[in-house]
């Protein structure tokens, strides 16, 4: 799945694009996310943009591992690709409240090329991993699990990142496949980071329906303790692109000192990354990635921008 031809896209950069495994072309973007909320019996539903807000600000009780009263409150923010609003961008998303589960996904943008709208794959994924978690024994859902099913079930063309992360007796319990990802901030501090998975600079590891593509089981899976007063924010690149570690901890900290609730937080996020992807000429995570692989690039990076914030509560 590494073959690749280059092609010129935004200004004086080039990057591999790929058709057979579609790498992001640096025409990155991606909008439209799938929201799950629950809320009826069966406590995990599709509420497609309508973004409700949740109840009740972190507390800061101080509670240990496997403390079984944990829970994440959460909210998100997407803002897709400007270019792409109509249809929705190549992001997913979903929470669960309930099973306290949280995924993104980023279709990957290359295969517009063939007429594929990828955010498709990625909704479709997201939809089948609420599915298999409904199917999880409470409190031990395995993610890993939940994204070989889902990945199995999906039959839309395209593909997609993945990245689920769930609140289980033993703590967080994540997968992760790709270059969306997730931070756990605890104190101000960074204390968790999911690393990029890629073959190559701008070419991410991604699930394909059918046998293209790379495999759930490529994903890398986490287990992480967490505490009440912790803050999971789970993202797509063009989060993690744009924004530095300490910008996005920045808001997360000012945030909970200010009483937010985590959609407010997200939105805060979500804006300033995009601001970023705006600037042409600040220096971001992906022009730095971008200069290593040999490029000339400056900026931050238009894509989809899906943000979840997490509270872990006592
Ligand atoms: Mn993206």
């Amino acid at each position: 799945m590494a073959a690749s031809t280059s092609k010129a896209l935004l200004g004086d950069v080039y990057v591999d694009d790929l058709i057979t495994s579609c790498g992001n072309a640096l025409d990155f973007t991606k909008p439209n996310g799938v929201f799950y909320k629950s809320g009826n019996r069966s406590r995990c539903r599709k509420a497609s943009l309508s973004f409700r807000s949740q109840k009740g600000p972190n507390s800061h009780l101080i509670s240990i591992l496997g403390d079984r009263t944990l829970k994440l409150i959460s909210g998100s923010s997407y803002l897709p690709h400007p270019d792409k609003e109509e249809t929705g961008g190549e992001d997913a998303h979903f929470i669960c409240i309930d099973e306290q589960v949280i995924g993104v996904a980023d279709g990957v943008g290359g295969w517009a090329e063939v007429g594929i709208d990828s955010g498709q794959f990625a909704r479709e994924l997201m939809s089948f991993s609420v599915t298999a978690i409904r199917e999880e024994p409470k409190g031990s859902i395995d993610p890993a699990r939940v994204l070989e099913k889902a990945h199995s079930n999906t039959k839309a063309k395209g593909s997609s990142t993945a990245c689920i992360i769930a609140l289980t007796d033993k703590g967080l319990h994540a997968i992760n496949l790709g270059d969306s990802g997730f931070v756990v901030v605890r104190d101000g501090s960074t204390v968790f980071r999911s690393p990029v998975q890629q073959h190559g600079f701008n070419f991410t590891y991604q699930l394909e329906s059918g046998s293209g593509g790379d495999l759930p089981s490529s994903g890398q899976v986490f287990t992480i303790p967490v505490i009440a007063g912790d803050v999971v924010i789970a993202g797509t690149d063009g989060l993690f692109d744009n924004l530095y570690n300490n910008e996005v901890t920045a808001v997360v900290v000012h945030g909970v000192r200010a009483g937010l609730e985590p959609q407010v937080s997200a939105q805060k996020i979500a804006a300033l990354a995009r601001q970023r992807a705006l600037d042409k000429s600040r220096q971001t995570p992906f022009s730095t990635a971008a200069q290593d692989a040999g490029f000339r690039y400056y900026g931050g990076k238009l894509d989809d921008i899906t943000v979840v914030v997490a509270y872990v509560t006592g």
